[in-house]
């Protein structure tokens, strides 16, 4: 079990959504937890059997409504993610990628159709979905994608790339945002729904990762994909389309990297106590306390934000710019406490024996992904001065 919060964050969420927490957290430990370490060394993760178990579990797309979905409240979302990237980051973003993404995008701009077709075998993890946003040269200015799709006909014909894709290879779906205006007007971007097994689709398998490497990470390769009218997601115009679903992703990220924060400091908490240094316990040393109470506060912290965010969240007026203060504070203080955390466990922190490092190492992930720091920095300094410095 967890240590107690010293502030007592746990009695901040409802008894229903603790008892959901608590469900996911056994089953995580018991399922994946024993093999993380071996996935992540062999970078090999098994996504679909996960998926169908995590869809047993019922987290895929849990704050979603209707077509199979549990409708669970943002914060009982947010505490599975916690619970889920304890384990390991990977393990949040099969989660977060399929309900907050792709079967987010279905749910809130999709057809009855796509909705009927899609969401139940996906929030089963029967079908497994992956968003295409990110292009080679467009990441976190994803408004210049080249993706574009034109019109044949009824028909709509997509060429382009997509760069950095979670589970796309593995996808049953895609969800695709390209460019449908020849003048690139930011207006023209459009979301289709592409099938993974239409000809022209391709996704090769990004390898080489040293950051999260139990999830898949792919390209996808379009060339001519020719699509029928219905394909496209008919209520998103523009980049609010993409953006509003990735809100609900980076809502997920903000509990989530707590969640690994977690794991680091319980694992380093528990080590110093019994590894002995100079004849006694790493524990009680001023040095080791001194760390330990600065992350055990920065933890506290971040549990709070994200506290008022799902507050916000479930109160239906949660902003992007809070959103931003939450990504940027969560995923950087992870990152700063896992970093903390090795130097307390020594060498012993390089190796997979504890998961220190990996949680390390995925989290330069979580920072850059759904927004890069910078990008949160400037959303925040955006809402507060009033000036946009992104271009
Ligand atoms: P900007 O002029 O600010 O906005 C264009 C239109 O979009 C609206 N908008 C939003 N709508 C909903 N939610 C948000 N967060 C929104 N931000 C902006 C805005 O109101 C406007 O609408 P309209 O109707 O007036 O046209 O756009 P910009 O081109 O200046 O860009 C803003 C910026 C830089 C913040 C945005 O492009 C951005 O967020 N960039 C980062 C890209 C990103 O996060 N990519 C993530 C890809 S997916 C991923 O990483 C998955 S990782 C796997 C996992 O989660 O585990
Ligand atoms: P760039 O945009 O090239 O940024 C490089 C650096 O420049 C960063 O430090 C950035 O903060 C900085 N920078 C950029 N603009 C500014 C500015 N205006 N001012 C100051 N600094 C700036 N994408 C998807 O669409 N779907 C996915 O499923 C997905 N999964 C991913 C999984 C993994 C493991 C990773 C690593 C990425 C994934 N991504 C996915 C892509 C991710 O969203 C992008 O990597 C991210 O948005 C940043 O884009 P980029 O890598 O092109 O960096």
């Amino acid at each position: 079990m967890a240590p107690a919060s010293l502030i007592d964050t746990d009695s901040k969420f409802d008894p229903d959504d603790l008892e959901l927490r608590d469900a996911v957290r056994s089953f995580c430990d018991n399922r994946f937890r024993p093999g993380v370490s071996e996935w992540y060394e062999t970078g090999e993760f098994p996504v679909r059997e996960a998926a169908r178990e995590l869809g047993g579990l019922g987290v895929l797309g849990m704050h979603l409504t209707g077509y199979g979905c549990a409708g669970s409240s943002a914060m009982a979302y947010g505490l599975a993610c916690l619970e889920l990237e304890a384990v390991d980051s990977g393990l949040r973003s099969l989660v977060s990628v399929q309900g907050s993404l792709a079967m987010f995008a279905i749910w809130k701009w999709g057809s009855e159709e796509q909705k009927a077709h899609w969401l139940p075998r996906m929030a089963r993890g029967e079908a497994i979905g992956c968003f295409g946003l990110t292009e080679p040269d467009f990441g976190s200015n994803p408004g210049g994608m080249r993706t574009f799709a034109r019109r044949d006909g009824d028909d709509w014909v997509l060429n382009g790339n997509k760069m950095w894709i979670t589970n796309g290879s593995v996808a049953d779906v895609a969800i695709v945002w390209a460019q449908t205006s020849p003048q690139g007007d930011a207006s023209g971007i459009r979301g289709f729904v592409v099938p993974t097994d239409t000809a022209g689709f391709s996704a090769p398998q990004i390898k080489h990762k040293l950051s999260l490497r139990a999830s898949v990470t792919s390209e996808l390769v379009l060339d001519e994909v020719r699509l029928p009218a219905a394909a496209v997601l008919p209520g998103a115009a523009g980049l609010r389309g993409p953006l509003t679903c990735l809100n609900e992703a980076r809502f997920g990220i903000v509990f989530g990297a707590l969640g690994a924060a977690r794991d680091c400091l319980e694992t380093t908490i528990r080590y110093s106590r019994e590894r002995e240094v100079f004849g006694r316990p790493l524990a009680g040393y001023q040095l080791t306390q001194a760390k330990l109470a600065d992350m055990t506060l920065e933890l506290e912290k971040g549990m709070l934000l994200a506290i008022r965010l799902g507050e916000l969240k479930d109160g239906g007026g949660l902003k992007p710019e809070q959103i931003s203060l939450g990504k940027l504070n969560s995923t950087r203080e992870a990152l700063e406490i896992a970093r903390g955390c090795r130097t307390i466990l020594g060498a012993a922190g390089i190796t997979g024996e504890f998961p220190v490092m990996r949680h390390a190492n995925n989290l330069e992930s979580v920072l850059t992904y759904e927004g890069t720091s910078e990008i949160h920095q400037l959303s925040i300094a955006r809402a507060i001065t009033g000036h946009a410095a992104f271009n």
